[in-house]
């Protein structure tokens, strides 16, 4: 089904308003990562007002759905949705990455309400996210599982053990979600490690491929739904997207990894985020 135009404009909405904050936030702190906060925003966003079965007052509900952020250093982002879904006050976002914080650099399922991995090791979160995918099974529940990975995460040797698992057990109720920037750490991935043709990996992988631009978020909803009604195999949406989208000079910038937002960049940052809001 596709989006009603109302909530699209609501999505589109919560973005700019994501995007505002996390800039406001990393600035504040002096740390975290925003390039890759900015890539997942409408990702993050569709999935958590729109898909996922998840609500705040039942953190630990057998039948929710489960939401791993393989690319864990996206976690800024992350908290900033929790916290407007109610996993824990808004207040609590200053303390991001502070010690004893509840709200580390990556997410903590020990410490925060609302992760359900604790993640930041690059890789780990699909072969984690099958084995959610796989109890559900045992245990004849219906909650989906839905993890994001980066495409430099996608170099890590783990990922395709799990791929190819996943394919075997017919994993069906499993959905991987690609943020596809093109980016990693330390520069492009075609520089560091280039990993050629995403789709025809998966595919040969045993998966089904859906791809999208991944800043649309009436694209997103489709392909989110489309991927229930595959069975007999493993889903992977590759997302098109632009690492350090909204800010003209973060684009597709490694740079913009991870660093510190002066107070220059931060008043250029907000004037252009101002406009789409
Ligand atoms: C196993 C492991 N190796 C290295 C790192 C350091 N690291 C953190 S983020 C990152 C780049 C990730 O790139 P990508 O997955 O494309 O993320 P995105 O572009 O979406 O930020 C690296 C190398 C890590 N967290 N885990
Ligand atoms: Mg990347």
């Amino acid at each position: 089904m596709s989006l009603k135009p109302e909530s699209k404009a609501n999505l589109e909405r919560l973005c700019a308003k994501f995007r505002q904050d996390l800039i406001k936030l990393l600035h504040g702190i002096q740390t975290g990562h925003p390039g890759g906060s900015l890539s997942s925003a409408e990702i993050l966003t569709t999935l958590y007002f729109e898909k996922l079965n998840v609500d705040a007052k039942k953190p630990k509900d057998a039948n929710r759905d489960r939401f791993v952020l393989g690319k864990g250093h996206a976690a800024p982002m992350l908290y900033m949705i929790l916290a407007e879904k109610g996993f824990f006050p808004q207040d609590d976002l200053v303390t991001l990455r502070q010690l004893d914080s509840k709200l580390q650099g990556h997410p903590c399922a020990l410490k925060t309400c609302g992760v359900e991995l604790s993640t930041g090791p690059l890789g780990l979160g699909l072969s984690a996210g099958l084995g959610m995918a796989m109890a559900a099974r045992l245990d004849g529940l219906d909650y989906r599982t839905i993890v994001l990975m980066g495409d430099g995460e996608l170099q890590e040797g783990i990922v395709w053990e799990a791929a190819m698992s996943a394919a075997k057990f017919k994993a069906d109720n499993l959905l991987v979600i690609v943020d596809n920037n093109g980016v990693q750490l330390d520069g492009t991935l075609q520089e560091i490690m280039p990993m050629g043709d995403i789709a025809a990996k998966w595919r040969a992988f045993g998966w089904h491929v859906i791809d999208i631009d991944g800043h649309r978020v009436d694209e997103i909803s489709t392909a989110v739904d489309q991927a229930k009604t595959i069975k007999g195999q493993p889903t992977v949406i590759i997302a098109k997207t632009v690492k350090g989208k909204g800010v003209s000079f973060m684009e597709g910038q490694s740079a913009w990894h991870g660093k510190p937002i002066s107070k220059d960049d931060y008043e250029q940052a907000m004037k252009e985020l101002e406009v789409t809001l």
